[in-house]
């Protein structure tokens, strides 16, 4: 038989445009990472009425993703084609009957926690778990609508309601969300998740990191209410100039023209407007006078309500602006140097993926206690109850997605992804006063197919967020036969307001004596900002200053480092590597790594080695100083 296609009587070649038109569809269409779920998160859950669905579930491991396949539990569904086939939450009564898995028998987790660190038999794995929790639901009691909401899962989940499926989401350390009220039944429900943590070529990240791939669902997941029509996102910015107080609202629902509300209590402010056809409403206020601002030395937040005649919600804000002008980042319109440290989201002594509030203030109130006024919560999205602790306590944070390293910087469908977790973190905290900085990406090589890729996420950040600052953790490089001479000069830093880089002179480019002779030539009048430098350090093991991993190495690197960072101009802060021992699989050295990255500042068991004293001295003189040059600028005429 002779097959005709009519098409082919045209030239192929004229229809690659056409098929790279489908492709790029088809990418943007399978690439959106919630293709069922929501676009836009509900802002600020946890002041919303919720059920919470942490605790302990039922888990099921899948190495060879039998769940997804198995056709005989699960007959082809018409409607849900891509469904079909997956293990679903019942128990088999028949004695007769076949099915080989059981989730009631099952072993348990968790939730929130990585599986890595819960099961010694799960620590080094990478594939699929499937996760089962049942929860009731009273319908009798509830407002009108329900939403599912997930702090994170890494990196894949597929969410299955009461046995039907509600989506699928991509990104391990982004919030997502899904509308359940026609999904919920009156009494007991049943939730169940396919996760899976295998790492992709194309992915963000890609496969390559230095850091663990803790799996599982490793942030809270809620059960959150809203009436039918309700305020579903909220922006509250003090303005560049200072001089303004900028709302914006959002609603979501049948009832979109309603008036808007905006409290600030403490301030007796109070300003009603009316939302447009879609919900949508802008407010402006003048700035009161008596308006404290949010500064690390005083981190003023205030209760904020918003309400519609439907909705009531709130949130604690802090008001500060952030700025740049010439080498300067100015806080309040002050200059500030930027103590900082850099921060894995790692609890030492759980182990594993930190995700709470105590966790928050474990790793933040160490940083509080070397001096810093500023972290880097590297080198993704860590969880929403960080940024909200740092508010409270009064960090400035840079906040980051996992554009890691050798992304595929000319993959559609990876650009989409990485756009999205960024979009995703800046909606989650766009009202955080802490957050000052967000960053593009870490140590990725120069070629133009990378800048073209950040230059995207920086145009999408600034419509976004036009408030706050944009960086990246950039490459320091050297001309051949002249490496005692740093230039930084990567073509993306022409789209940053400050120029950041990593650099480790005394560690992996020479010994701690070269620090003292580098020169330093950074390119344009910005900010500058060392994102890292560092030393690994077996906590307890003592040698002389050029012993690798003796705290001694470390603490000499630390000390000429310090002093190297007064010569560079421009300086405006630093975030070293890193606050706390973190676990990684490049890292076998036995007896001293034991898979722990070890440059750590404290061990992995919350021991402090040498160095934190170091840079804690560093940091207080840095203080001492600032506070010097403030009160005599106030004494001047
Ligand atoms: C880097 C990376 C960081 C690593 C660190 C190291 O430059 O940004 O993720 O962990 O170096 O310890 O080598």
């Amino acid at each position: 038989m002779r097959l005709s296609f009519p098409f082919m009587k045209t030239p192929f070649l004229s229809y690659i445009p056409f098929l790279k038109a489908l492709t790029l569809l088809l990418v943007a269409f399978f690439a959106s990472t919630s293709a069922f779920g929501r676009d836009d998160n509900i802002a600020n859950v946890y002041a919303r009425g919720s059920q919470t669905l942490n605790g302990k579930w039922r888990v099921i491991v899948d190495p060879y993703e039998n769940g997804f396949y198995n056709h005989r539990l699960q007959p082809y569904d018409a409607t849900e084609p891509a469904y079909a086939g997956y293990f679903l939450d019942r128990t088999v009564t028949d004695r007769t009957a076949l099915q080989e898995y059981d989730f009631d028998t099952a072993q348990m987790l968790t939730v929130p926690g990585d599986w890595n660190s819960q099961d010694d038999k799960l620590f080094y794995y990478e594939g699929s778990v499937w996760y089962r929790r049942t929860f009731d639901f009273d319908a009798t009691e509830a407002q009108s609508r329900q939403f599912l909401h997930f702090g994170a899962v890494n990196y894949e989940a597929h969410v299955y309601l009461n046995g039907r499926k509600l989506g699928k989401h991509v990104g391990g350390f982004t919030p997502f969300q899904f509308e359940v009220t026609d999904r919920l039944q009156d009494g007991q429900n049943s939730l169940v998740l396919m996760v899976n943590n295998e790492r992709h070529k194309d992915a963000v990240p890609t496969l390559n990191t230095d850091w663990w791939n803790y799996g599982g669902i490793t942030r809270d997941v809620l059960l959150l209410e809203t009436p039918e029509t309700f305020v579903s996102d909220f922006n509250v910015t003090l303005d560049s100039t200072g001089e303004f107080i900028e709302i914006t609202t959002q609603l979501e629902g049948s009832q979109l023209s309603q008036e808007i509300t905006v409290e600030i209590p403490e301030l007796s402010l109070s300003k009603s407007v009316e939302a447009n056809a879609e919900g949508y409403a802008e407010l402006r206020l003048p700035t009161p006078p008596d308006l404290q601002r949010w500064s690390p030395q005083s981190p003023k937040l205030y209760e904020v309500v918003v309400s519609s005649e439907s909705d009531r919600t709130e949130d604690r804000i802090g008001f500060r602006t952030i700025e740049v002008d010439g080498r300067n980042i100015l806080l309040n319109g002050e200059p500030i140097f930027l103590r900082g440290i850099s921060i894995h989201e790692e609890n030492p002594f759980r182990g594993g993926r930190a995700f709470g509030v105590e966790d928050a203030q474990l790793l933040l109130g160490w940083a509080k206690e070397l001096g810093c006024n500023f972290a880097r919560l590297a080198h993704y999205p860590h969880s929403e109850h960080m940024v909200r602790v740092a508010d409270e306590m009064g960090i400035l944070l840079w906040e980051e997605i996992p554009v890691y390293w050798t992304i595929s910087w000319e993959n559609e469908e990876t650009l989409a992804n990485a756009r999205s977790q960024l979009k995703t973190l800046v909606n989650r905290d766009r009202n955080r006063a802490s957050v000052i900085i967000w960053s593009m990406a870490n140590e990725t090589p120069i070629s133009e197919a990378r800048t073209m890729f950040l230059k995207r996420l920086v145009d999408d950040t600034r419509e976004l967020d036009p408030t706050r600052l944009i960086s990246a953790a950039m490459e320091v490089h050297s001309e051949p036969g002249k490496g005692d001479h740093k230039i930084v000069n990567d073509p993306f830093g022409a789209y940053t307001d400050i120029l950041s880089f990593n650099q480790y002179v005394g560690w992996y480019d020479g010994l701690p004596e070269k620090i003292d002779r580098v020169t330093w030539e950074i390119g344009d009048e910005k900010p500058v900002i060392i994102s890292e430098f560092g030393a690994g350090a077996l906590q307890g093991k003592r040698g002389d200053a050029l012993t690798r991993f003796s705290e001694d190495f470390q603490a000499d690197l630390y000390s000429r480092t310090v002093e190297m960072l007064e010569r560079i101009p421009g300086i405006s802060g630093t975030t070293p590597w890193v606050l706390v021992d973190f676990r990684s699989p490049r890292r076998p050295l036995a007896g001293v790594q034991d898979g722990w990255n070890r440059k750590g500042l404290i061990g992995d068991n919350g021991v402090r080695k040498q160095a934190f004293y170091v840079l804690q001295d560093y940091y207080e003189k840095k203080k001492e100083k600032a506070n010097k040059a403030k009160s005599e600028s106030e004494d001047a005429p």
